[in-house]
């Protein structure tokens, strides 16, 4: 199955709860606090495999959560750091927010990575909150949670083949015959405007269901297209991202050498590299050839090339197809271990990850709600949702703490200036904090 864009969500690990204990010694009748942290909560890092071209492989599973941190324990004892969850993508694969609304990642290139939801932090142990007022606090933080997003994987298809060859030669009606990719096919020139890109499983031709590739199909190009005649080159730069150029020539005509190097000379023009590029050449239409047109256009093409193999088929009647595909799949893996082998010494690479929901004010009041007895401040930040998640109203110690917070940024007078009064909320992350001047 051909998957390039797919919706997932993403839940990195709660950070685990800090320890609230107390030393226990002989000899030592009121030990201090002693409750280590807890341990980070896993990441969620996406990261480029080279040996996946599809998404496929995760269609099965929307949810992807990586594992918390352990609890922290007494005797200052740390808790366990969660395992980072690596969801791996092929290269080329763009990351979007779930609802397209900003770009996150561009993955091109090989070993490029992304942490894309950040595990929570671990709890403070209570050995942490002991000051010269307060000698034995009971109370430890409990883990930060960990980053919920949902995300859009899009595979931008790079084409690891290019068909090139004048127009009619029957590039199209070659994709269309190995490939899910289903271009117009006409017996007039330039028939294909726009590229066209198709998967080819090998599986279909008894090869591994692992292996396959993506092939462009372009339009034909003509004597002077790099002077902007016919549809012009504008389409080789679609060609000059792949690995490998499948040049497809027509048995049909005249002079096989002679039409070899139009296009090659093409190419030179537009790009030296492209010229050199690896390239397998095909005689296609062979079900319109008899033996001894067939050898007439292997001679003449045996002038020009020489030392390279040329493959004979017919795209009409499908013969000659998997010796073909062969040949380009185990050209593909060559030039593929090649550049693996250049690229490993390069550093890996760890984008930065963008945050566009990074809240860098403090807090903000978002709205007054209007009980029947009572008033409810909603405010919002970062720090202060954490910090309510974290330390939790519910124990004496840990409502002192954020009426500490609330003070210390502002929150309090902000309340009072928008009109708080004994008996109202202020309510933060779905907490109802009584209001105290
Ligand atoms: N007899 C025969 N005809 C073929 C073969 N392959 C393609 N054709 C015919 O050649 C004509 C052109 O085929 P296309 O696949 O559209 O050629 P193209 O190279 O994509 O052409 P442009 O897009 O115009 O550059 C069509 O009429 C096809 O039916 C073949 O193997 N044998
Ligand atoms: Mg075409």
């Amino acid at each position: 199955m051909f998957c390039d864009e797919l919706k997932i969500k993403v839940v990195a690990g709660n950070g685990g709860s800090g320890c609230a204990s107390f030393r226990r010694e002989k000899y030592v009748p009121k030990g201090g606090p002693d409750g280590g942290d807890g341990g980070r909560g896993g990441d969620i890092i996406v990261k480029v495999n080279g040996n996946i071209n599809t998404l496929s492989h995760l269609v099965h599973q929307k949810l992807h959560r990586a594992e918390h941190g352990g609890a922290g324990k007494g005797n200052k004892r740390h808790g366990k750091d969660a395992e980072d969850l690596i969801i791996e993508v092929p290269q080329g694969t763009i990351i979007f927010m779930g609802d397209k609304s900003e770009r996150l990642a561009d993955l091109n290139k090989l070993g490029d990575e992304i942490k894309i939801a950040r595990g929570g932090k671990g709890g403070l142990g209570n050995f942490h909150f002991k000051s010269s007022t307060h000698q034995a606090p009971k109370f430890a933080e409990t883990g930060e949670p960990g980053e919920t997003k949902e995300i859009l994987l899009e595979l931008k298809l790079m084409a690891d083949v290019g068909l090139i060859g004048l127009p009619s030669v029957g590039k199209s009606t070659l994709i269309s015959v190995i490939s899910n990719a289903r271009p117009k096919i006409a017996a007039y020139h330039f028939t294909t405007l726009v590229p066209n890109l198709g998967v080819v499983s090998m599986e279909q031709f008894g090869g591994s269901a692992n292996d396959g590739f993506v092939v462009a199909d372009i339009p034909g190009l003509i004597e002077g297209a790099s002077e902007g005649k016919g549809l012009g080159i504008q389409f080789l730069k679609h060609v000059s991202r792949t690995k490998l150029l499948v040049h497809i020539i027509d048995g049909f005509l005249d002079n096989a050498g002679e039409n070899y190097k139009i296009i090659v000379n093409e190419l030179k023009k537009f790009n030296k590299n492209l010229a050199k590029r690896e390239e397998i050449i095909v005689i296609n239409k062979a079900d319109v050839l008899d033996e001894e047109t067939l050898a007439k256009r292997l001679k003449e093409l045996k002038k020009v090339i020489k030392t390279k193999k040329v493959f004979v088929i017919s795209a009409v009647t499908r013969d000659g197809l998997k010796p073909l595909l062969f040949e380009i799949s185990k050209e593909l893996d060559a030039i593929k271990k090649k550049a693996f082998a250049t690229k490993v010494k390069t550093p890996v690479k760890i984008l930065p990850v963008l945050r566009p929901h990074v809240d860098r004010i403090k807090f903000k009041l978002d709205k007054v709600v209007k009980g029947k007895e009572c008033k409810y401040f909603y405010v919002s930040g970062e720090r202060i949702d954490q910090l309510v998640i974290m330390t939790g109203i519910s124990t004496q110690e840990g409502l002192e703490r954020i009426y500490y917070y609330l003070e210390k940024v502002g929150i309090r007078k902000a309340v009072e200036k928008a009109g708080i009064e004994m008996g109202d909320f202020i309510v933060i992350n779905g907490k109802n904090i009584v209001y105290r001047p």
